[in-house]
């Protein structure tokens, strides 16, 4: 009875995923309602229409006023709902945002797995992904230096299957026993709960010195990675090892990669420092923005695979979730595309509500010994207990796809009416039985052979911290480890207590001996003499993300387009229109929004005036150019200056167009003599500033080889001009 069930469940999934709506949204149906369409009126939670929804029922004298009475239903009902509307934040990863996609297939990894996810090509899976970040609190800030959290949520059509990452390929400590430590040095101080959202203080850096295991962790948590352009720019890891069991029984080691097709990218510390406070729903907007634009946020799925007979070939232990495997050691195979296309339709029953659990795995994919990945299996399932109570998985975010039948029973807000009269396995009418171990889509556990002594220990290869926390640093580009430098030095700098300050200072000697003496110098500490790992200088690939392959592209990017009265119209249209068509979202922003008049043409409303929304806000500027209203206007707003000085000492893309633009760009950079400007009619790029002389400005013109359009779209793509902080330029404006 079970397996036909189980069977009718399947084929009806497997009908809704191939039709126009995939299976996990046709099954909100039933739990959904829209408050603007219909007829409804408003009637209390227990479905008597109400007259009146302003009023407190009360006794009232000649003046209409008196107490209030207990006895109103309606207002108790509304206000005890009110009251009890919080449900405990995340204790970690908090703050998140996410969107509902679809998972395809491209290639079969049917020589690893029987997952039918993973090697059925035919099959679109949909999902959900929670990004998040992990220290601060649910209202704090999207762009604090922080991990960010890649979580997915598989509805495949054998239950779901969660891969619950990070951004981050590695983590702080090697076994979860550590990880309330970790957390409650990380999050703010007990005595006073500052600070908020950030890693800049004494006891996180007290932890990362007491650790030396957190080593390689913190240098990425310090590199570019920790400040993310946007969610759909980030890099997933699962970090952990998993496994990957085919239908010969053979198991695999595996890491799991997703890599975003809109390359992998980030903010400058001091853009996102500011942007906390100018939109703290910067990345949140980014995402949601993104996908209602219909450009649709894309991963390429990859797996790295070890055989199991291969486990001890490597110098790190591959279950030590503080390394990576190298990828010029260990390939990632991409097998499948992720995209997100769906928006949720209301935060709290599905963002706030998903609740992930690393042990949540479908046939074909198993766990490793892994103990970082042992306690996680814990933990996530029991922190959802207290959260959302012990029925979360009946919550519609969370409900498999696939028939649910068994003899769990009860506890608070249970949903489920299953009739019959037996609750336990056997019973006499054999109802509700196990399935059979020849089913491939039921869960055999793998026989793995385990033998040994009862102790707490660790293998001799999770005591080396050091290789890869060099690799890693030494991987990166010189902007890169500049970025680095000048996080530590942040960091530390917030620190009060002068231990710490000389402790980290002695550890970043153990990656790198130059890295350690420039901070001490910059906080002030004893610089390190010597090293007492000195740097191997290895390099691997793909951990620098300047030199991440295919991340030159320009879909969403963010455009501001700088117009004022007497602004050029042909110019602004052939460029508006232009990068629309490439995909990209080009802006208007003026000194105010209202119609602004070009020298000749129709006028153009800006979406943004200079003071509500700063160049931080974008990827790029161009100063559109016009007549001598367009240049006076903008050379002698405060706002508009300090709107390309700041675009320009974030790296960011700067274009100036015509005799006009190019004086406002030298009214706002004017101190930086390298920056070479195109005269007549040329069309210049020189560190990432692309200048189009008078005559170059013709609408059609703009489009051919070596054109404006062409320069500033590759310069565009690159995402900064890292070269004007290699070359000190930066720090003249
Ligand atoms: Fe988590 N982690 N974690 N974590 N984690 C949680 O589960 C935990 C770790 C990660 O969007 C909690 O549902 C332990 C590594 C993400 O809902 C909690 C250990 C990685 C999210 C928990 C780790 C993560 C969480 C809190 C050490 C990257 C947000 C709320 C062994 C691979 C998921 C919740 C979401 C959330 C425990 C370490 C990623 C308490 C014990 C390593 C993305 O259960």
């Amino acid at each position: 009875m079970t397996g036909e069930l189980l069977k009718s469940g399947l084929e009806k999934a497997e009908m809704m995923v191939g039709g126009e709506q995939n299976a996990k949204l046709a099954q909100f149906k039933v739990n959904t309602k829209d408050v603007t369409s219909g007829n409804g009126v408003i009637t209390s939670d227990y479905g008597v229409k109400q007259v009146n929804t302003d009023d407190w029922l009360k006794v009232v004298n000649e003046n209409h006023t008196g107490p209030a009475l207990l006895e109103d239903p309606f207002a108790r009902e509304k206000i005890h709902r009110f009251d009890h509307e919080r449900i405990p934040e995340r204790v970690v990863h908090a703050r998140g945002s996410g969107a509902f996609g679809t998972f395809r297939l491209l290639e079969s990894a049917q020589d690893v797995t029987s997952a039918g996810i993973l090697t059925d090509t035919s099959r679109e899976t949909p999902l959900f992904i929670r990004f998040s970040t992990v220290l601060g609190s649910r209202g704090s800030a999207d762009t604090v230096r922080d991990v960010r959290g890649f979580a997915v949520k598989f509805y495949t059509q054998e239950g779901n299957w969660d891969i619950v990452g990070n951004n981050i390929p590695v983590f702080f400590i090697q076994d979860a026993i550590k990880f309330p430590d970790v957390i409650h040095a990380g999050k703010a101080e007990p005595h006073n709960e500052v600070p908020q959202a950030q890693t800049a203080h004494n006891n996180f850096w007290d932890f990362q010195f007491m650790h030396t295991e957190a080593t390689h962790m913190f240098m990425w948590t310090q590199s570019d990675r920790a400040i993310p352009r946007s969610f759909r720019m980030m890099q997933g890891f699962g970090v952990n090892t998993y496994t990957l069991i085919n239908s010969e029984g053979k198991r695999h080691f595996v890491k799991f990669h997703f890599v975003p097709e809109q390359g992998v990218h980030s903010l400058v510390w001091d853009e996102a420092q500011k942007i906390g406070g100018q939109d703290p729903d910067f990345h949140r907007k980014d995402l949601w923005d993104a996908i209602e634009a219909g450009a649709y946020p894309k991963w390429r799925f990859g797996i790295q695979v070890i055989p199991e007979a291969n486990e001890h070939e490597f110098d790190f232990d591959i279950l030590d979730a503080t390394k990576i495997w190298p990828e010029d050691l260990v390939p990632v195979r991409f097998i499948g595309e992720i995209e997100l296309n769906r928006n949720p339709d209301e935060f709290f029953p599905q963002t706030e509500q998903i609740a992930f659990c690393t042990s949540h795995v479908v046939p074909g994919i198993g766990f490793s010994d892994d103990p970082l990945l042992q306690g996680r299996n814990f933990s996530y399932f029991d922190t959802q207990l207290s959260r959302l109570g012990v029925n979360w998985q009946e919550l519609p975010i969370n409900r498999p796809i696939c028939p649910v039948l068994n003899h769990n029973r009860d506890g608070q807000s249970r949903h489920t009416i299953t009739k019959g009269t037996v609750n336990y396995w056997p019973n006499r009418f054999s109802a509700g039985p196990p399935a059979e171990k020849s089913d491939p889509t039921s869960y055999v556990d793998y026989p793995q052979k385990v033998e040994g002594i009862k102790v707490r220990t660790k293998s001799a290869k999770f005591k080396e911290h050091f290789n890869q926390a060099q690799l890693f640093y030494n991987s990166l580009s010189p902007p890169e480890q500049a970025h680095i430098q000048s996080a530590l030095s942040f960091e530390l700098s917030h620190c009060d207590d002068p231990t710490v300050h000389e402790r980290l200072c002695q550890r970043l000697a153990d990656i790198d001996l130059g890295l350690a003496q420039r901070v001490a110098q910059t906080v002030g500490s004893p610089a390190p003499q010597k090293s007492n790992h000195p740097n191997h200088g290895k390099k691997t690939i793909h951990l620098s993300q300047t030199e991440f392959p295919g991340s030159n592209t320009i879909p969403a990017r963010k455009i501001a387009l700088l117009i004022a009265n007497g602004f050029d119209s042909t110019v602004y249209q052939t460029i508006e229109k232009a990068y629309k068509a490439l995909g990209a979202l080009p802006t208007p922003v003026g000194p105010v929004r209202t119609p602004i008049q070009p020298a000749s043409g129709s006028a153009v409303q800006p979406i943004h005036h200079l003071e509500s929304a700063r160049s931080t806000l974008f990827d790029a500027v161009i100063l559109i150019g016009g007549n001598e209203s367009y240049q006076a206007t903008l050379s002698n707003n405060g706002r508009a200056v300090h709107w390309v000085r700041e675009a320009f000492g974030h790296c960011k893309p700067v274009g100036a167009i015509g005799g006009a633009g190019i004086a406002i760009l030298k009214t706002a950079v004017g101190t930086v003599q390298q920056v070479q400007i195109a005269q007549g009619s040329s069309v210049l790029e020189s560190f990432g500033v692309v200048t189009a002389g008078e005559q170059a400005t013709l609408g059609d013109e703009m489009m051919k080889q070596g054109s404006f359009m062409t320069t500033f779209t590759q310069v565009l793509a690159k995402h900064r001009a890292w070269n004007r902080e290699t070359e000190g330029l930066t720090t003249m404006v």
